[in-house]
């Protein structure tokens, strides 16, 4: 090869081969363990883009910097590959999405390969394989038994023209994604999970992660704890009551009216015939509705049922509602509304013509509540709620946003659930010795226009005996959410052979829990909450030893372009295959790392990748070239600065500036190559070994140019000696009254009486003939001769 010219070509192509035979993370028993993840992504038939890989890029620089610290790293990947991308996608082409999927996998994980990430392929899974989830059935079994699965009438996106089921993504703003029609709510029986028995500890636990702040939020916010009270309405002339969610309890004696959910189940009871036709109207057309909607700010709607609620503070009777403001599932499905503090009740009131009562004031004082005037509302929070109870009529409460979790699909391409369905025994659970219940092959996977998966229709798969009793009986024919498997993927890596159990003890206590994950910021709530989920239950059953399952957590900006987020589906993403071929991988890796703070979106530039190919044909010319020289202290200096930037930044995962360290101490260097006599073994040593995670092709070739025979990657991370970080010369300002007057360098460990010295003779010609009245040193900055003239 000419060693003239940076070939990166024949560079990458040779070590990919030869750490294909011989692995740089080699397990040894003995070795710390280390364990780096990535999300595991959905196979599409688009293939990778850059900003995908700005991810993988990221816990790959991780990984390989653990390998040279001497641990052993679990660095796997696999496939999320049920759900609906790889299914719609089927559909639309007309492959089926068994085959769509294997092609799929085998275009990603070609370019996955081209990255040259130290993946360890012997473990690599995808959800779909039956021996995988054989242990997603399991653990949903395990749920079932614990009471923690049950099933409820649920209303689900419904598209009258194409008669199918929507899921949320399917159905944004209230249109088919598929045919643009209105889609409206159907109520189906569901199979529910339990999250919300997990509140508390999923809320809780949040404390001791090291994770982004902001996603911490995020999940505190979607479990949404508020605190406050539940308050007994008594019913004119009824004998049920109305019991209202409040967090504002202090402003009881400014509740004016009551709104009803209009699907709770006392709007039929209370409604009065007269307002009855209006009412069963209102309903039907809120029943269309999502929340989403329903919670928009937008024009307050709303019908008088008729019935009358007496207020428990003051006695007064005021008028009952419905409106679709007021959520079912939330609360209790009924307010006390508050017009004089609540902005939603404000606008309901001046619509309808309601009264509006003012009760605390501007300072926080309670007004116009008898016995409870001129208490600061917080303390009147307590004390209402306390006069409440003592008389029955109340009681302090909690209460969580978190809704229990819908987890069967009226599709073809997911997890059979696995129950059975019989006449004489119910429910019943497929046994676990029966497991996996294998999803068959079918040539119409197309969703139904019953609202049924296209399961239902294979007959000889639905028709089996009753595990109990041995009659006919059916299965189940809803499949899992494209979450069930991602759920619990990071600890099959742990043991993907394992055919006795989902893990071994040994396996889980060896590796688990994660290490670090690294994944996109959009999974912050559902895929992540579902883990934790995951995670606790499996915990309460003894099958893992910890109970959250991602120590740390580092969430990758988005690569944009033009401001855009690139998106397959935006068609404005950029293909790493060409950029490899032009300037190789390692330039790419090392541009994804340069683009910017690696937590931000950066912008993509075309051409930004030139500049780092421009680093790396510098740093190949200057150890071709500087191999020989002699050490001196400069060049030691250099060295240990630019391992002390790379090995400081890196731990502050401020990935960008370690690039830009590598540059500035590059250049420095092909400075003194340039004029001087080259640059020494050690430090072009040590350069290398910095730069083989970052780059790891041409770091391999280069440390081999430097005489090694042995991987760069079986090297240990160097360490840096503080005492070289030392600057070894000062700049000394020379000031007479103040005003400079010199610059002067001096060697920085130079005493005081020294400094001064020098100080006064840089500027002898000025000093004659004055009389010198006070000398001021300011260390390593400056010297100051006050004189008389
Ligand atoms: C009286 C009141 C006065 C309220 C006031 C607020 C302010 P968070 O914090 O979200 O938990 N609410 C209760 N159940 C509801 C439902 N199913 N649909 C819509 N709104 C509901 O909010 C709790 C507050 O939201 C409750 O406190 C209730 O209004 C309303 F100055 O009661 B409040
Ligand atoms: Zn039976």
């Amino acid at each position: 090869m000419d060693k003239g010219i940076y070939n990166h070509r024949q560079i990458e192509k040779r070590w990919r081969a030869a750490w294909e035979e011989r692995p740089v993370n080699v397990y040894r028993e003995d070795a710390p363990k280390f364990y780096c993840l990535d999300m595991f992504p959905y196979p599409s038939d688009k293939g990778l883009h850059v900003g995908h890989w700005r991810g993988y890029v990221l816990s790959d620089v991780l990984a390989r910097h653990k390998i040279l610290q001497g641990h052993y790293v679990l660095h796997p990947m696999g496939w999320d590959a049920f759900g609906l991308p790889a299914e719609n996608y089927a559909i639309k082409n007309n492959v089926h999405p068994n085959e769509a999927v294997d092609l799929s996998i085998a275009a990603f994980k070609r370019q996955l390969k081209e990255m040259s990430a130290v993946y360890d392929w012997e473990r690599e899974l995808s959800t779909t394989d039956p021996d995988f989830y054989r242990w997603t059935q399991w653990i949903f079994l395990q749920m079932y038994k614990k009471g923690l699965a049950y099933e409820k009438e649920m209303p689900l996106n419904w598209c009258g023209d194409c008669k199918i089921v929507l899921a949320n993504e399917e159905a944004a703003g209230g249109e088919c994604e598929r045919c643009g029609g209105a889609v409206t709510k159907r109520n189906l029986r569901q199979w529910m999970l339990r999250i919300t028995d997990y509140a508390e500890r999923l809320l809780a636990d949040l404390a001791d992660l090291d994770w982004p702040e902001k996603v911490k939020k995020m999940q505190a916010e979607w479990i949404g704890k508020s605190y406050g009270a539940h308050i007994d309405f008594a019913i004119d002339g009824h004998a049920e009551k109305m019991t209202v969610f409040t967090t504002r309890p202090d402003t009881l004696f400014g509740a004016t009216f009551m709104v009803l959910a209009p699907e709770h189940p006392l709007v039929a009871k209370l409604t009065t015939p007269e307002n009855r036709a209006a009412v069963d109207e209102y309903v039907y057309e809120a029943s269309m509705k999502s929340n989403v909607d329903r919670m928009a700010k937008k024009d307050k709607t709303g019908i008088f049922i008729g019935a009358h609620a007496i207020n428990p503070g003051n006695g007064e009777k005021i008028q009952i509602w419905i409106s679709d403001y007021v959520l079912a599932d939330y609360g209790t499905g009924c307010i006390m509304c508050v017009p004089g503090h609540d902005e939603r009740d404000h606008e309901f009131a001046l619509k309808f013509g309601l009264p509006i009562v003012q009760v605390v004031d501007d300072n926080g004082v309670m007004i116009n509540s008898p016995g409870f005037d001129g208490m600061d509302f917080e303390a009147g929070k307590t004390a209402i709620t306390a006069m409440l109870a003592a008389k029955g009529l109340g009681e302090q409460t909690t209460n969580y946003k978190l809704r229990d979790w819908v987890f069967s699909r009226q599709r073809y391409w997911g997890e059979p659930i696995p129950l059975i369905h019989c006449e004489f025994c119910g429910t019943v659970p497929v046994p676990e010795a029966d497991l996996p219940v294998i999803l068959p092959h079918v040539a119409s996977y197309q969703p139904t226009d019953t609202g049924e998966s296209p399961l239902a229709l294979i007959s000889d798969w639905v028709n089996v005996p009753c595990p109990a009793c041995g009659t006919d009986a059916k299965r189940e024919t809803n499949t899992m959410p494209q979450w069930a498997g991602s759920s619990w993927y990071f600890l099959r890596y742990a043991d993907p052979k394992n055919n006795d159990a989902l893990i071994s003890e040994k396996a889980a206590s060896t590796w688990l829990p994660v290490d670090y994950y690294v994944g996109g910021v959009e999974h912050a709530v559902l895929h992540l909450l579902y883990a934790r989920f995951y995670t606790k239950f499996l915990y309460d059953i003894g099958v893992v030893k910890f109970e959250e399952p991602f120590k740390k957590l580092f969430n990758q900006g988005m690569i944009c372009r033009h401001g855009v987020k690139m998106s397959k589906s935006k068609g404005n993403g950029v293909s790493p295959d060409e950029l490899i071929e032009s300037y190789g991988c390692d330039s790419l890796r090392l541009y994804l790392l340069f683009i910017g703070p690696p937590e931000q979106d950066a912008d993509w530039d075309d051409r930004g990748i030139e500049g780092c190919y421009r680093f790396l044909s510098r740093v190949w010319r200057l150890v071709n070239e500087g191999k020989n020289a002699a050490e001196t202290r400069e060049l030691k200096q250099i060295r240990h600065k630019l391992i002390f930037d790379v090995s400081n930044r890196l731990g502050q995962l401020s990935l960008n500036t370690v690039i830009s360290a590598f540059m500035e101490q590059t250049n420095k260097l092909a400075d003194i190559a340039r004029v001087g006599a080259g640059v020494d073994k050690a430090t072009l040593e040590t350069l290398v070994i910095l730069l083989s995670p970052f780059a790891p092709h041409i770091a391999e070739e280069l440390w081999e140019v430097l005489g090694h025979k042995d991987s760069v990657f079986a090297q240990s991370w160097p360490e840096y000696d503080p005492e070289m970080l030392k600057s070894d010369s000062m700049t000394i300002v020379v000031q007479i009254n103040g005003k400079v007057r010199e610059n002067i360098h001096l060697a920085a460990d130079m005493q005081k009486e020294d400094v001064i010295a020098a100080a006064k003779e840089s500027i002898a010609a000025r000093l004659a003939d004055s009389q010198l009245v006070k000398e001021i040193y300011v260390p390593g900055k400056l010297v100051n001769f006050v004189i008389k003239s």
